[in-house]
């Protein structure tokens, strides 16, 4: 592959309303309160279990989240209901992640120095989309005006690094000369807001990424993918059962086996050294070391993972500037962490100096980029 590929703009669109730990925990403790006295025979009996309450130390101290944004904050934090309440839309209206795209979409436009006229294929990647089809990409196509074509693509948390890997090859093969890959995380309808163990982890945002020829590129903060790198290995650690099959199993299409829910102690121990593996052997085949590398964007899901694979990769602690963390005020956002911090911490490094954008998390799926900036 011949072409020399960039990434020569993002986008950040964070929603509107924030939940800070205490909040959240709040409206935990008093729906648990209420279960639990709802339930006072069952749990005296044995047959139920009680719900024990949430802390906000304990979610700060065991993930490092701080806080969270949701697209539509209203239902969340309503004890009977702990889900948001998201109007219903015509389907001649923008759908949701549409419009949740379309306003990162703009923004890495801009960035990239880019108009609807330049691009010329959209991927939409991300852990759900709203609908199956027509797809959103397509959808958000339409919105902002683009000739040629669009698709989604589903890959959690691995979605955006995915995406972006796609849209690469295509650059590089000469089959698309500039792309928007756009990753609208609208995780709020599945996270189970009633789970003590997962309630406090995920936020919704919306990133996206101007992938084009370095010829075509005229951005001032440009970034050549050197080589991309992916992995997925089958693991059942992280689940999330909702599908189009549940109408046929006359089952509860809402219980907590469709919502997200983890494993997280098998999955900080497998995945990490996982992690840790892949990138270290991506750099090896640039002919690079960790040493090298100015900035890692790393998944932003936990801090103690983040920590650990930076000592992993460093023998030492990796500072804020050398790996920032965003997860204490986005919390996960499932697939667009790493493209947050990329967002947020690419300006000041220098032409020549690299960088290792990297995804990992169900599946399980790691995908990385090393980048040089130009
Ligand atoms: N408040 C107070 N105490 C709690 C709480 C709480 N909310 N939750 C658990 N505890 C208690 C437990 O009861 C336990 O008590 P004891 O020691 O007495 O038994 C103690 O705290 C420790 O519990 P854990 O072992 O569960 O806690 P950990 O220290 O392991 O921390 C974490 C839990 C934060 C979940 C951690 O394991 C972790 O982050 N692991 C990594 C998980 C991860 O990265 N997962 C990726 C998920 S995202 C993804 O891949 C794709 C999904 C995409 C989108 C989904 C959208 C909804």
């Amino acid at each position: 592959m011949s072409n020399s590929v960039v990434i020569s703009g993002t986008g950040l669109w964070t929603p509107p309303h924030a939940i800070s730990n205490e909040e959240l925990v709040t409206a935990y403790n008093a729906h648990a309160d209420l279960f639990n006295t709802e339930n006072a025979a069952a749990i005296e009996a044995g047959e139920v279990a009680a719900k024990v309450h949430s802390s906000a130390e304990f979610i700060e101290k065991a993930s490092g989240i701080k806080n969270r944004f949701a697209y539509i904050k209203d239902g969340i934090l309503d004890i009977n209901r702990l889900c948001p309440n998201i109007p219903k839309r015509a389907d001649d209206e923008l759908s949701d992640q549409a419009e949740m795209g379309v306003h990162a979409a703009r923004l890495a436009m801009a960035a990239a120095n880019k108009t609807a006229a330049d691009i010329d294929a959209i991927i939409v990647s991300c852990t759900y989309t709203q609908r199956s089809y027509p797809a959103i990409a397509v959808e958000i196509q339409n919105a902002l005006g683009v000739e040629g074509f669009a698709f989604d693509m589903l890959v959690a948390c691995s979605a955006a690094t995915f995406g972006i890997h796609r849209a690469y090859e295509m650059v590089a093969a000469g089959t698309a000369k500039t792309l928007l890959v756009i990753n609208p995380e609208l995780t709020s309808p599945q996270c189970n807001w009633g789970n003590r163990d997962s309630h406090f982890i995920f936020g919704d945002v919306s990133v996206a990424t101007v992938v084009e020829s370095a010829e075509t590129s005229n951005s001032d903060h440009r970034y050549e993918i050197l080589s991309t790198k992916a992995l997925t290995s089958y693991s059942n650690n992280i689940r999330s059962n909702f599908g189009f099959v549940d109408r046929a199993n006359d089952s509860d299409p809402y219980s907590a086996d469709r919502l997200f829910h983890q494993n997280g102690r098998k999955v900080f121990k497998e995945v990490c050294p996982m992690v840790a593996n892949h990138i270290t052997e991506h750099l090896q085949s640039n002919d690079l070391g960790s040493e090298d590398v100015s900035r890692w964007w790393l998944h932003q899901a936990n801090i103690n993972m983040n920590s650990l694979i930076g000592k992993k990769l460093l023998g030492r602690d990796a500072t804020p500037e050398e790996a920032p963390i965003v997860l204490d005020r986005y919390a996960n956002t499932a697939s667009a962490g790493s493209l947050i911090a990329f967002n947020l911490y690419h300006e000041d490094l220098v032409a020549g100096d690299y960088g290792v954008i990297c995804s990992f998390g169900a599946g399980y799926s790691i995908g990385s980029m090393v980048v040089r900036k130009v």
